[in-house]
């Protein structure tokens, strides 16, 4: 008896250990090839030994990369869509030239207002020579964050902000506020948000769960959205912390849709789910404090 019981420890760390590494690894090959067995800068909370999965913007990254972003007009007016250049270069300036595809796309680019009331998601096409190209709409005088998010071929996940302000360029001030209740009625379906704990520094399961607003059916046909069964984005309030999320098993296909995150920090974040169903993505947003 006395043998057991160190036994059953060693067992249980054994088990932490691999759910840990299974739950950032999950599932693809893509993100078997995102990981690539590497500490990464911007991602690497809840790998062993990490806190964080955050990243504070593009101070955050190495100096090894370069970002240049251009604007085919330097303030567009509120209403506008401008066309929006992103060109990487390495750090001697050569244009970096290959990227991995990373959830389907070679760079994923989100646009949130300072407010974080206007949120995008768009996929940049690629020009070659390590210039990306996005036509970005901004809808109201303010503050727009650019992010993007992509992997040079053979690295690291890297982040790469940039401020535009539209219009006047003064956006209505933060009206950022917790949600009464983390479930939502968006495009039909039912939405409801559970954690499995919530404290800042420490990985969290996050779970959407996902039915019929009618009909109150649990939804079981999810389709793939980015190769994977959602795609979640989270942002804190002062816009500064842009979170990666790694689904726990890519090819759920609802209720449940499960992902391991790490708050940095304490305080307000937003959360924006996108799933796919019948052929239609729609996107959940949740505010919340997080402790
Ligand atoms: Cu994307």
């Amino acid at each position: 008896m006395m043998k057991t019981k160190p036994r059953t420890i060693f067992i249980a760390a054994a088990l932490v250990t691999v759910l840990l590494l299974a739950g950032c690894g999950t599932g693809g090959k893509q993100t078997a090839a995102d990981h690539g067995g590497q500490a990464e800068p911007t991602t690497g909370g809840g790998h062993a030994g990490h806190d964080s999965h955050a990243s504070g913007g593009s101070s955050e990254s190495s100096a090894a990369l370069q970002a240049e972003w251009k604007l085919s007009k330097e303030k567009p007016a509120a209403g506008e869509t401008a066309q929006v250049t992103v060109q990487i270069r390495d750090a001697d300036g050569k244009p970096v030239e290959k990227f991995d595809v990373n959830h389907e796309k070679l760079m994923h680019l989100i646009v949130v207002s300072k407010d974080l009331s206007h949120f995008a998601h768009l996929h940049p096409d690629y020009r070659q020579n390590g210039l990306f190209q996005a036509d970005v709409p901004f809808p109201t005088d303010g503050e727009y964050k650019l992010i993007a998010d992509f992997i040079p071929a053979g690295g690291t996940a890297r982040t790469e902000t940039h401020w535009v302000a539209a219009g006047s360029g003064a956006g209505s001030p933060s009206a950022l506020q917790p949600d009464a209740s983390l479930v939502k009625t968006v495009d039909g379906k039912e939405v409801a948000l559970t954690f499995d704990k919530l404290k800042a520094g420490q990985e969290t399961t996050m779970t959407f769960t996902i039915k019929d607003a009618q009909s109150k059916a649990p939804i079981t046909n999810l389709q793939p959205y980015l190769g994977a069964v959602g795609h979640v984005v989270v942002i804190s309030g002062d816009a500064e912390q842009y979170l990666h999320n790694h689904p726990l098993d890519e090819s759920a296909k609802g209720p449940n849709a499960a992902f391991a995150t790490t708050f940095p920090k304490a305080g307000l974040y937003k959360i924006w789910g996108q799933f796919q169903h019948e052929g239609r993505v729609f996107t959940v947003p949740f505010t919340i404090n997080v402790p």
